[in-house]
């Protein structure tokens, strides 16, 4: 059964839903890595922080509409461990984005059923950052619709290093036998836990790799690349992203 969703626009102002998408081939959990943004401005002559702003709005976008088809997992890179390193205005700047965010979006979010959650390093997080976004955390908990997952402070070789360290522990306290160690006892203790692992990894700005997001996670996903910046990626590419899934044959290493 094709989708129709006849209300929803791209950044053209025409309507989507030209592609024909099939409500049962629709990927359960897709990643972004939302790449271009200071670029973007760059070649506005804009500031890069203008780009964040704009990219945050595609954010809002995107989000309404993999609500709207009924995805179940969006995990956003919104930070990574390695961002840190940028200039300090820079950084002031994306960590103000959450609340800027929350303050205009969360009562949308709220009535769209969806459901906040983050992976990464949470608390090292400025105590402004960690207020917001708790909070929408909080208020989201018991939604059963989209869960809108940011990678904050994320870094996938810490995440699995800070794994390997805690099955360690287990096995030094005699709780589990190096023996039991497999796959899914390692899995249990990356922040993606309890998340289903991605269907489809979607990269704008033309760069093809994946900057330590979800190495392990990633390992029988889809990629989509485009070279368009994020803050001019729409609903549009998202279809078509969506519509390429779908007539890619997944095969998990089989035939
Ligand atoms: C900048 C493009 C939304 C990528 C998107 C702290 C870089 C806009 C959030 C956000 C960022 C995070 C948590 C939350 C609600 C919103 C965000 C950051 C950067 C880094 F609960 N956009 N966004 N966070 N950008």
């Amino acid at each position: 059964m094709p989708i129709k969703l006849p209300f929803l626009k791209n950044k053209s102002n025409t309507n989507i839903q030209n592609l024909r998408l099939d409500k049962e081939l629709l990927p359960c959990h897709v990643a972004i890595i939302m790449d271009g943004n200071g670029r973007w401005a760059k070649s506005r002559g804009m500031p890069r922080i203008a780009g964040h702003k704009e990219g945050m709005n595609v954010v809002k976008r995107i989000v309404r509409y993999a609500s709207d088809l009924g995805i179940d997992i969006l995990t956003l890179y919104a930070f990574s461990t390695e961002n840190w390193k940028r200039p300090k205005k820079e950084v002031d700047f994306l960590m103000k984005l959450p609340m800027e965010f929350l303050n205009t979006y969360l009562p949308e979010l709220i009535e769209k059923n969806v459901r906040v959650e983050t992976i990464g390093d949470f608390d090292r997080l400025p105590e402004h950052t960690k207020k917001a976004v708790q909070e929408a955390k909080d208020r989201t908990a018991d939604n059963t619709g989209l869960i809108l997952n940011f990678a904050l402070n994320y870094g996938s070789r810490n995440e699995m290093i800070e794994a390997v360290k805690q099955v360690a522990k287990q096995v030094q306290e005699g709780e589990i036998n190096i023996q039991d160690i497999d796959e899914s006892c390692f899995t249990d203790h990356l922040f993606t836990a309890d998340l289903k692992e991605p269907d489809l990894l979607i990269r704008t700005s033309g760069e093809q790799r994946l900057s330590n997001f979800l190495l392990w996670q990633l390992a029988y996903s889809e990629f989509w690349f485009t070279d368009v910046f994020w803050p001019d990626f729409d609903e549009s590419y998202f279809e078509k992203a969506l519509y390429d899934y779908q007539n890619r044959k997944r095969r998990y290493g089989g035939i």
